[in-house]
């Protein structure tokens, strides 16, 4: 039986904004409509380029997220990594320059006008006053929200890490810090000495040369569902990566060398750790490209959150549990997940850990990435 097709009617000339921003986003800007005195205000703009330079000496020019309150390491790729203590309520002043951008706090869920999706609310034009108050500690990410597929992969991305509220909060990054994991003595709250981030990424150099707007959908008001419009994906459904990042130390996809300490002066000691025997590794995990990742570490390890939700924590977990992940044993993420590891080596020793990319269509592995633990 064929269903009735309910006539759509009159649209009110001031409704068709709202009905058509799924594919025509409005841009708006300026103060935030339900202001309210924060905690905590933090600055960021976009979108800034930089050149992200290669062992070869070659170059690959980035966008990213810049903090302008930091003169020093405030134009990173990774976009500079924002620390928030648990509950606190966020200002953050946001600017965009050449074109509309958002910025979504992946995985806060504030209210949809300071979420950062554009088709749920409207992208950023001049500067934007977002406000949130993160409920649970964990690893998040913040990035931008506008033609998505292409701005992510250009670098407009950093982490979020929601720190426990605890004296001390927002802790540095490396360490040392506390951190959400499941522990009814201690209020679910745990020490760690030291902290790594893989970031994992990757680089397909022919999207680099493309501009704020290319391949975006068609806006059409009149007819959004025009098929003509969805043909505009250019080469973006076409990912080829020839350049494999980890906290941003990239590798050409020929080069093995492995990650190292000695790579970066800010990231290399956060995705090559080393700690003494008897101290405690929290490892920050995040997909923050489009391959399927596979991570393996030479030593056994806890995995205590997953997308920023510690396992096993009342109210919100108390269904699920940590588990042990004995050394050896791979596990995966697939784009914009997270898992927070717990490592405490009993023994000196160098333990190494690889990060195989493997493309979502084909399967194929693409790159392998060796850093290590060392325990001294
Ligand atoms: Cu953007």
């Amino acid at each position: 039986m064929a269903l009735p097709v309910i006539p759509r009617g009159e649209m009110p000339p001031d409704e068709t904004l709202a009905f058509h921003k799924h594919v025509c986003p409005p841009d708006f800007g300026g103060p935030n409509p339900d202001p309210l005195n924060p905690d905590l205000i933090l600055s960021r703009n976009l979108l800034i380029s930089i050149d992200l330079l290669l062992p070869e000496n070659a170059r690959v020019p980035m966008w990213i997220i810049e903090d302008p309150d930091d003169p020093v390491n405030g134009r990173v790729f990774p976009s500079k990594t924002i620390r928030i203590p648990r509950g606190a309520l966020v200002n953050a002043l946001v600017g965009c320059e050449g074109g509309t951008h958002t910025i979504h706090w992946h995985g806060i869920e504030p209210t949809p006008m300071n979420d950062g999706v554009g088709k749920h609310s409207f992208e950023v034009d001049g500067n934007f006053v977002y406000q949130f108050q993160p409920r649970e500690a964990g690893t998040y990410f913040y990035h931008c929200h506008k033609n998505t597929v292409l701005h992510f992969e250009m670098g407009l991305y950093g982490l979020l890490i929601i720190d426990p509220d605890v004296p001390g909060a927002p802790f540095t990054d490396g360490g040392p810090g506390f951190c959400a994991a499941f522990s009814p003595a201690t209020n679910h709250v745990i020490p760690y000495d030291v902290e790594a981030f893989w970031v994992a990424d990757e680089i397909d150099s022919r999207w680099h040369t493309l501009g704020h707007d290319d391949f975006m959908q068609e806006c059409d008001p009149e007819n959004p569902v025009d098929p003509a419009n969805f043909t505009q994906d250019g080469f973006l459904n076409d990912f080829r990566p020839d350049i494999f990042v980890v906290t941003g130390i990239p590798r050409r996809v020929n080069n093995p060398s492995p990650f190292s300490a000695a790579d970066d002066p800010l990231f290399g000691p956060l995705v090559a750790p080393a700690l003494q025997a008897g101290q405690t590794l929290l490892a920050r995990i995040l997909n923050a490209g489009y391959t399927i990742q596979q991570f393996t570490l030479g030593i056994d390890a806890e995995v205590i959150a997953m997308d920023g939700h510690a396992l096993g924590v009342p109210p919100f977990q108390q269904y699920s549990s940590p588990f042990r992940l004995p050394a050896g044993t791979p596990f995966r993420l697939t784009t914009a997940m997270r898992h927070d590891l717990i490592i405490t080596p009993a023994s000196p020793g160098i333990f190494p850990v690889t990060i195989e990319y493997f493309h979502s269509v084909s399967g194929r592995r693409l790159f392998t990435a060796r850093t290590a633990i060392t325990v001294i």
